[in-house]
């Protein structure tokens, strides 16, 4: 079962996914967004609470990286927060955007992550010596121009060329056909407490960086009210390293998608990608209240 009190398996997630079919069926749909190199669907949910929001369109990706478990506990909880809240912050941000929540990007490499590796982080495609490109340098969007590896042995090798991967490509295809509705693109990663803005192929403050920015500022604010976690906002090369292929850049570059954040979650590095399960609900607690705010301070902007 899916309580937020431990980390869940793909099994778990999935089961509990459909499961919301059943409960919510107005609501909620099954999507397969994609089909991983082990012929695992990807599986995610769209929800839509009210008609007339599609053109406010809200993506929320996580688990891309196999070992950052945090990423995709704190999806399901924001889910499960969006279906059954009652404050009124969260009912606005909820009742007024579709929303489509897919917890795991990477199912081959999350299920080696609980049955073999703990700390894997990339795909499972074999490439000779080695497993694995990393799924966040893989997509199609000034692929291999920094931050990647050539070296199918390395944690950065960003496969034989973009979407190479059999994940990437078929959650790109996915994602194309949503993207010119897409108003937010938000994607979950662990750790380092930070709100990554676009790109990571270049340090340039490019399209919307001052909004982003100064939403961004204004969301770790509020991500630091119930429990005092800080967060830091900036550019992605600025912040951390040159990182290109990553999906966020990919959406952004292809359909201009406003509203665009990638998080790297709890913690600062003291448990670091280990971060202990009675942490999950406080932090998906903070990032909701960060998330309600980008929504709420980019309506002001429009
Ligand atoms: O290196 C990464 O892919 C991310 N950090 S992590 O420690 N979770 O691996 C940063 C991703 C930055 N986003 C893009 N490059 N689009
Ligand atoms: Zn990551």
């Amino acid at each position: 079962t899916v309580d937020w009190t431990d980390y869940n398996t793909l099994d778990e997630i999935n089961d509990w996914l459909m499961s919301l079919v059943s409960e919510y069926p107005d609501k909620v749909s099954l999507v397969k967004a994609g089909i991983s190199y082990e012929n695992r669907e990807i599986l995610g949910v769209k929800v839509v609470f009210n008609p007339g929001n599609e053109d406010r369109t809200v993506f929320i990706e996580s688990n891309i990286h196999a070992r950052e478990w945090i990423s995709s506990a704190v999806t399901t909880w924001i889910l499960n927060k969006l279906l059954t809240s009652k404050d009124t912050n969260v009912r606005q941000i909820a009742d007024t955007h579709d929303w489509y929540f897919v917890p795991v990007f990477n199912p081959d490499g999350f299920v080696y992550s609980h049955t073999t590796d703990r700390m894997w982080r990339k795909t499972r495609v074999p490439y000779f010596l080695c497993a694995g490109a990393d799924p966040n340098r893989n997509w199609g969007y000034y692929f291999n121009t920094g931050g990647s590896s050539s070296n199918p042995c390395s944690e950065t090798y960003g496969g034989p060329s973009a979407f190479s991967e059999p994940s990437t490509k078929t959650l790109s295809e996915f994602i194309t056909t949503i993207g010119p509705k897409l108003g937010a693109y938000i994607a979950f990663h662990s750790y380092s407490q930070l709100m990554l803005l676009p790109y990571g192929y270049s340090s340039s403050h490019l399209d919307n960086y001052q909004d982003l920015y100064n939403v961004g500022v204004k969301a770790a604010s509020s991500l630091s009210q119930k429990y005092g976690t800080k967060f830091q906002v900036g550019n992605i090369v600025e912040l951390l390293y040159v990182a290109s292929g990553g999906s966020m850049d990919w959406v952004k570059g292809t359909f201009k998608t406003p509203i665009t954040y990638t998080y790297e979650l709890r913690d600062t590095g003291r448990y670091g990608f280990i971060l202990p399960a009675d942490q999950i609900i406080p932090s998906a607690e903070e990032t909701l209240d960060s998330l309600v705010t980008i929504l709420q301070e980019f309506d002001k902007i429009k």
